[in-house]
Parts: structure tokens; sequence; C-alpha cells
């Protein structure tokens, strides 16, 4: 019976090589394309993994287990731009790494992306009788995660918004930040006729305040997400406005808060839909990035900040009923790959626990997502390995340590890198000084053979991410 079902499959398979074949002979060759889109919060890795993808999808020895590499079906590979989108600054960001003395790319906050054109022979049997020579476009998509904190934003008017942004800002960790602003807000009534200057100074001061709470507290849930965009927006008065406590009586046309509200509605429509309507509607595949070592490190309220921002970002990928985004448009997205970042900051005992941790987090979103039980995959990676693993023995145990170069003092060190938790984090985990992971400077990226050794996972992650569509 299994052998039956099985067969099945491999007929099925090859019925889809052959249709894909025929479609060979009919285009002359399958020129098929998969938008890969790379997102994670803030400094989340999502530069340093694209980097990373494209240089070892250029040079793909360094993907032992990508299975179009393992299977030696893949002829040659290159780099093409993509004509929609900003470049991703690849040859900048492979220089810095590839130096003698390598540095991380800068930070980033646009969209931007590059396209890799695979040739490559089909693993399937009848197809390869036909014609067996493919050609597929990666196309990767480097954008930040705080976009996908502004879903909740297409659901609330600006009344909504409003009191959601003043109780978060009450929470004790953002109250310091948030001081100045709440303070203004003081003098302010929503009601009263507008006034540009008063305006420019509210919307500058809850602009600082987010600013604060992202570069100075670490904080993730930042809303409304492109109000600390490093890049200038064009149109600044869809920035020019900020949540203000308002009245259950309606706003006169010309106060304060009517003209907030409509500046509230032009972000949400001009800059919120856009990017959903004219890039996410596009993307096949999604990466999502998460740093939970920065997380924990950072202590209980981060670490519950960057549960909540995941759980917002993953309501993007819910496609079920009751999606915000399916009642206008249709997402593609069919596969969606969880990866854990910065894994050479641990010892491989930890990786488990590193996935696990990960799954958890993910787990209350993703039951409601259209990827249950399915097409989702989680895993733990680096995307340039700055560590070694060295194992001393302490009173007879044999512990794992790592070998790198620490950011902190620029010496090569050896030390015990510390445990993760494999569930959720107890208050005594906190109290204890548990979580102190430590930052390690970049190696070199390497050219040609050691590319492999360079790394964590890459190539299962590729595999995960888009492996289907290369067989
Ligand atoms: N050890 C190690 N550190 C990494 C790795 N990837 C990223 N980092 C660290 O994380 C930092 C941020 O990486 P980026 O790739 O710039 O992160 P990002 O998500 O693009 O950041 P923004 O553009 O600012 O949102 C780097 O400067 C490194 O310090 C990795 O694979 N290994
Ligand atoms: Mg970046």
């Amino acid at each position: 019976m299994r052998f039956g079902s099985s067969l099945f499959t491999a007929i099925g398979d090859e019925l889809d090589g052959l249709r894909r074949g025929l479609t060979d002979l009919a285009t002359g060759m399958v020129r098929d394309r998969t938008r890969l889109a790379i997102t994670g919060l803030r400094r989340s890795g999502k530069t340093v993994l694209t980097t990373c993808l494209a240089h070892h999808l250029l040079e793909p020895s360094g993907l032992p287990f990508l299975s179009v590499v393992a299977e030696n079906r893949l002829d040659a590979t290159r780099l093409v731009p993509l004509r929609d989108l900003p470049p991703f600054p690849l040859e900048e960001a492979v220089a810095g790494l590839a130096r003698e003395t390598p540095i991380w790319p800068q930070p980033t906050d646009r969209l931007s992306g590059l396209a890799i054109e695979m040739l490559y022979r089909t693993g399937h049997r009848l197809g390869r009788l036909i014609d067996p020579t493919r050609r597929h476009f990666i196309e990767i998509v480097d954008y930040p995660g705080e976009w996908l904190l502004d879903l909740p934003l297409l659901e609330h008017d600006f009344r909504t918004f409003s009191a959601h942004a003043l109780a978060l800002a009450e929470r004790p960790i953002r109250q310091p930040a948030a001081a100045a602003w709440q303070e203004l807000l003081k003098e302010v009534d929503p009601q009263a006729p507008g006034d540009p200057a008063l305006e420019a100074r509210l919307a500058e001061a809850y602009r600082t305040y987010l600013r604060a709470c992202q570069e100075e507290l670490g904080l993730s849930f930042i809303q409304p997400g492109r109000f600390v965009d490093r890049s200038k927006i064009a149109d600044e008065e869809l920035i020019s406005f900020c949540p203000l406590p308002l009245p259950a009586s309606p706003l006169p046309h010309d106060s304060i808060g009517a003209r907030f509200e409509r500046r509230f509605e032009r972000y949400r429509d001009e800059l919120v839909k856009p990017f959903y309507r004219d890039n996410f509607s596009r993307f096949d595949r999604q990466i999502v990035l998460v740093d939970l070592l920065t997380a924990l490190n950072r202590g209980p309220d981060h670490f519950e900040d960057v549960q909540e921002s995941l759980a917002t970002v993953v309501r993007s990928f819910r496609y079920g009923s009751g999606s915000i985004l399916t009642n206008w448009l249709t997402p593609k997205i069919d596969r969606l790959v969880f990866a854990a970042t910065k894994a050479d900051h641990i010892a491989p005992s930890q990786h488990a626990a590193m996935k696990q941790l990960l799954e958890i987090m993910i787990a209350p979103s993703s039951r409601h997502t259209r990827f249950a039980g399915a097409p989702h995959e989680v895993l733990a990676v680096a995307a340039l390995r700055s560590t070694d693993v060295v194992r001393t023995e302490l009173h007879g145990q044999v512990l794992s340590c790592l070998k790198g170069r620490l950011v902190e003092t620029g010496q090569e060190t050896v030390l015990f890198p510390g445990e993760l938790p494999p569930d959720l984090p107890e208050p005594h985990d906190w109290t204890s000084g548990r979580f102190r992971f430590r930052d390690f400077a970049p190696r070199r990226l390497p050219r040609g053979r050691n590319g492999a050794a360079s790394h964590i996972r890459l190539d299962q992650l590729l595999e995960a991410a888009v492996g289907d569509r290369l067989t």
C-alpha cells in the first residue's frame, strides 16, 4: 500500500516534469522566476543573509545541501539586475565582508532586490528526455520587517490607532522615551483649530519618541513603521501626525484632530497599502529572520516586545478567513521559513533549543495561518560564521566553547557562550543573569571551496524556501 502511494507520487512528479518539458518545447526554454522575500526586525541579519545567499548562489560549491547542487544539476549562475526594484548593494556588501579586516554592511531601511539567473538540468526523468535544460530566476528582496508592523493600521481608523499607541506609550519601559511627547500632548485640544507650528512640534516629538524606542531602548514594536525610516519620505506630510487622546464627539473639519486624522489616512492609503499591493502581493516565498539572542540578552520587556512584533509580522501571512489582506488583494506566498539568525554565537549543541524556542514563539500565530501544519519551516542559521567550536574539559565535563574575535575587545577569545532556554524563559531565568550572548567580529567571506564552512545551514534555508522550484 505504501509502495503504491509512493509510486503514484513518483508518477505525479514525472508527469509534472513532462508537462514542464512540453512547456519548454513551446517556449524554447522554461523561464521561471521565484520572488524570495527576506524580512525581519531591525538588525536581525537581513542584509548579511541576502549578501551571503547571493554570494553563494554565484559560487554554489558553498551550498552542498541545496538539492540542485547536491545532485550535480546546476550548470551556471549569474547576477542580473531586477528592473522593478532599487538594486541591493551586493558588490559593496561583499567587498566589505571580503576585506582583510571584514566589516559588516551598513544598516538599511528600504526595500531592495537582486536576481540570480540559474541554468540547471531537471531531475525529472521524462522531462529530461524532452529538454533537460531549465532557466530559473531567483529574485531576492530585502525589506524592513517594520513595514509589516503597519499591517494592523489597515484595519484601524485614527481613533483606534490613537488609543492603542497611547496605551503602548504608558508601558514602564517606554515611559522615559515618551515623556516629552506626552507632556506636549497635555497642551493640545484635538478639537482646536489647526495650528501648523504646534502640529509640527507634536509630530516631531512623536517621531523622536519612536526613534528613542528603537535606537536607545532597542525596542521593535514601532508604529507607524515609516516614522523611523532613515531615508527621506518624499511627502513629509505623510509622517506629520501623531496619536491624540480623542473626545467621543466628532472633530470639526479644520481641527488639529481632523487634520491628523486625514494624514493618518493618507499614510495608510499611500504608504502601507501600496507596499502590500505593489510588492508584498508579488512575493512567492518568504523568509522571516529573528535575532533571538539579542532579544534574550536585553531582558524580559524586550523579549516580550519581540514576541509581540513577531506575532504582528506573522499576521501578514495569515490568508485564512477574516484576513485583513485578502479583503483587497491576493497574496501569493505559499511557503514561509522562519530562521533564528546568528547561530554561530552559540554552540551547535544549542541549535535545537534555538529552533524550538522560535517555534514556540511563532506557534500561537502560525496556528491561525494558512501555513498551519504544512509549508512553514523553522531553522537556526548563520549567514557568516564568525566562530569555531572548541571542546574543552572542565572538572571532567566536556564543554562546547566558541573561538572568535570578540567585538567588545577586538581580541581572539575562547569562551563558553551560554545556553538557551528550550521554552519561553521563566521569571527566574531573567533574574539569574543567564543570558549574555556575545558579539563576534565577522570572518572573511571566502571564495570558492571553503564556502560551505563559512555559514550554518544557508543551503538548508534555501532548500526549504525555493528547492522545489529547481527540480
Ligand atoms: N555572527 C554573526 N553576526 C551576524 C550575522 N548576520 C548578522 N550579524 C550581525 O547582525 C548585524 C546586523 O546585520 P544586518 O544584516 O545588517 O541586519 P539587518 O536586518 O539588515 O539590519 P537593518 O538593515 O539595520 O534592519 C551585523 O552588523 C552583525 O553584527 C551572522 O550570520 N553571524
Ligand atoms: Mg539591512
